[in-house]
């Protein structure tokens, strides 16, 4: 049975959103028309953001003046899910250095800090592994590269395949670790449990027993972190390439009157 808690909603569709290159471009704010935009949505129907980012930088780029973003959505999804609030109050959450184990986790840790340390690039900056609660964060050139520094890493990224052949040699090196490994940003890749991907949300919002589910994201490729839960038979997939096609497609199906 479907709870009363959008009983205010006049339709029981869920939106999902990315946060990178859906709601903002890539680690910037979101613009003051996507924060209209959505609190129009709000008014129709049930929303809420997946983003693998953790949430204080989520909160950085969907934060507009005083207000608190997780206020400004039914559900909020950091580090896909796994930390996580509905209505503002937050849900039970899991750990990826529980599910993994210390033993098993500074082989690995040991094994990315060995690799980037040969790895020859341009430029290297600090914090080249963030540790999160769902996830660690891998990122050769180091998680203070400046937006111009990780403009620059990305194209080379894309042209040598940097991350692609990091991720390749930790497969073969760790076979039989239960992990993923997505590329879902510019600059790194993250690591978690299997079925910790996007997908993880939706486990979360089952209990409301929505009509329809849909889902925004711009890496919805395969090997992008959007892509488990854009081609998942629980959502309705939309790709789009940036924010204002967002906006537009929002617009299009759900705001017309
Ligand atoms: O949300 C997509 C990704 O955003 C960041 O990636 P990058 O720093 O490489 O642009 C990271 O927070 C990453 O965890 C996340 O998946």
């Amino acid at each position: 049975m479907p709870s009363s808690d959008f009983s205010d909603r006049p339709s029981r569709t869920l939106c999902l959103f990315d946060v990178d290159g859906t709601l903002s471009l890539a680690r910037q704010s979101a613009t003051p028309e996507m924060i209209e935009t959505l609190r129009a949505l709000r008014k129709k129907l049930v929303i809420g953001f997946v983003g693998g980012s953790d949430f204080v930088k989520i909160e950085e780029q969907l934060k507009s003046g005083n207000t608190n973003v997780i206020d400004e959505f039914d559900y909020a999804f950091a580090e896909n899910g796994l930390t996580a609030w509905k209505l503002g109050k937050p849900l039970p959450t899991q750990s990826f250095i529980q599910f993994l184990g210390e033993e098993r986790y500074k082989p690995l840790v040991n094994f990315c800090l060995h690799y980037i340390a040969d790895l020859d690039i341009p430029i290297k900056r600090g914090t080249f592994i963030e540790f999160r609660k769902g996830m660690i964060n891998v990122t050769p050139i180091g998680r203070n590269a400046t937006i111009h520094e990780r403009n620059e890493y990305e194209k080379l990224d894309l042209k040598n395949g940097y991350r692609r052949d990091f991720v390749e040699a930790l497969r073969k090196k760790f076979p039989d670790y239960p992990l993923t490994y997505s590329i879902g940003g510019q600059i790194s890749f993250d690591i978690f449990p299997n079925g910790w991907d996007k997908t993880y949300a939706l486990g979360r919002v089952a209990d409301e027993h929505f009509n329809e589910i849909h889902f925004f994201g711009d890496k919805t490729y395969k090997g992008g972190n959007d892509y488990e839960i854009y081609t998942d038979p629980r959502t309705i997939g939309h790709s789009v390439k940036n924010p204002d096609e967002t906006i537009a497609l929002l617009k299009e199906l759900f705001l017309k009157d």
